[in-house]
């Protein structure tokens, strides 16, 4: 019996040197000291043993025991450091390399140039206001001196939500709301997405527009001159030629259109300007005193003066963009450049 036990030491010493993973020295070791391990069988074999044998045959059987777990858990803690080398050794990590990089976005070339527009304005101590895309029809018309059998409430221009909701067709709906919440003095631009029924070449049912206007005292046509001329020169350089030419809107009198000399060709004529040389650039005039009672403020005390203007088109003439329908595409390749 205690060759027996001093055998099954010798070969479970041996097997358990050359386990190479921890579960392979599991099995090792529940062959031995497991449930149905050979030690276990040497033990419950004892009852079999004379009562001189037994206590002898038992506590070599401990030992050998205590001996086989001390071995089995050395060699765990030693298969455990070896994986660990192995790990380092191969799953190095060069910290040199370089990372992967992000690819950083950037904001719509419309919002740029909107955010620009507002910034010159702001400096100018412009507020900035907004307002809802879905209109009543008295903010988008009726307020605005627009009369009903004005082409522009016509079904082929505007998307009617329902006999007197709109989707806006310009942001003056904000300027209106603005003028009924605050008294003069006031300024404000009014940055936004307005809606036409209108899809060619030129024309997006969808795009952008910024509206502003100023009421005081004794506000005059040459404050406006002032105001925009500034804008201008800030937005497309100092010395680019500004004029302004006689128009008409139905919400300001007098309505003057604003040109700038041609950004493509400089003045000589292109195709761009149509051979004239100047570029349309915004709209603007002294607000109506229809719009005034419309809001409830006196004409007699105060006056003031408006505009508006398309961003598409500013950025158009801006970054030399010829074609409109690339601000709606998201084709990564163009907007990467800005
Ligand atoms: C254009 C012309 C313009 C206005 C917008 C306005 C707003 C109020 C009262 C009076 Cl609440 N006027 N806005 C005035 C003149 C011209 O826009 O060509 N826009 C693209």
């Amino acid at each position: 019996m205690k060759d027996k036990l001093n055998k099954i030491e010798e070969v479970a010493l041996q097997e358990a040197a050359g386990a190479v993973s921890e579960i392979e020295l599991q099995q090792i070791r529940a062959r031995y000291l497991g449930k149905k391990g050979e030690i276990t069988a040497v033990m419950k074999g004892m009852g079999q043993l004379s009562a001189e044998e037994r206590p002898l045959v038992g506590a070599l059987a401990n030992q050998v025991k205590d001996r086989l777990e001390e071995a089995f858990a050395k060699r765990q803690v030693a298969l455990r450091k070896e994986l660990m080398h192995q790990k380092l050794a191969t799953e190095r990590i060069d910290v040199t390399l370089p990372g992967r990089r992000q690819m950083p976005g950037s904001k719509h070339p419309i919002t740029q140039v909107t955010e620009e527009i507002v910034e010159i304005f702001a400096a100018l101590g412009f507020g900035v206001a907004e307002g809802p895309e879905i209109e009543k029809d008295f903010y988008n018309f009726e307020a605005l001196n627009i009369p009903r059998d004005h082409p522009a409430r016509d079904m082929q221009d505007t998307f009617y939500v329902s006999e007197d909701i709109v989707l806006r067709t310009h942001t003056s709906p904000v300027q209106i709301r603005t003028m009924l919440k605050h008294q003069p003095p006031v300024r404000v631009v009014a940055p936004g997405t307005v809606y036409r029924r209108d899809s060619d070449l030129t024309h997006s049912p969808m795009f952008h527009q910024i509206e502003g206007f100023l009421v005081d005292k004794k506000v005059t046509f040459g404050d406006l001159k002032g105001i925009l001329t500034t804008f201008v020169n800030q937005c497309f350089g100092k010395n680019i030629d500004v004029r302004f030419r006689p128009s008409f809107f139905p919400f300001t009198e007098p309505s003057a259109e604003v040109d700038i000399q041609c950004v493509i060709c400089g003045g000589s004529g292109c195709r761009v300007c149509s051979q004239t040389g100047w570029l349309e650039i915004l709209g603007s005039g002294m607000i109506d005193p229809e719009v005034f009672k419309s809001v409830d403020y006196d004409p007699e005390v105060y006056s003031g003066f408006a505009f508006g203007m398309g961003i598409e088109r500013i950025a158009m003439l801006k970054y030399g963009v010829n074609d409109l329908r690339l601000f709606f595409e998201n084709d990564m390749r163009f907007l990467r450049q800005f």
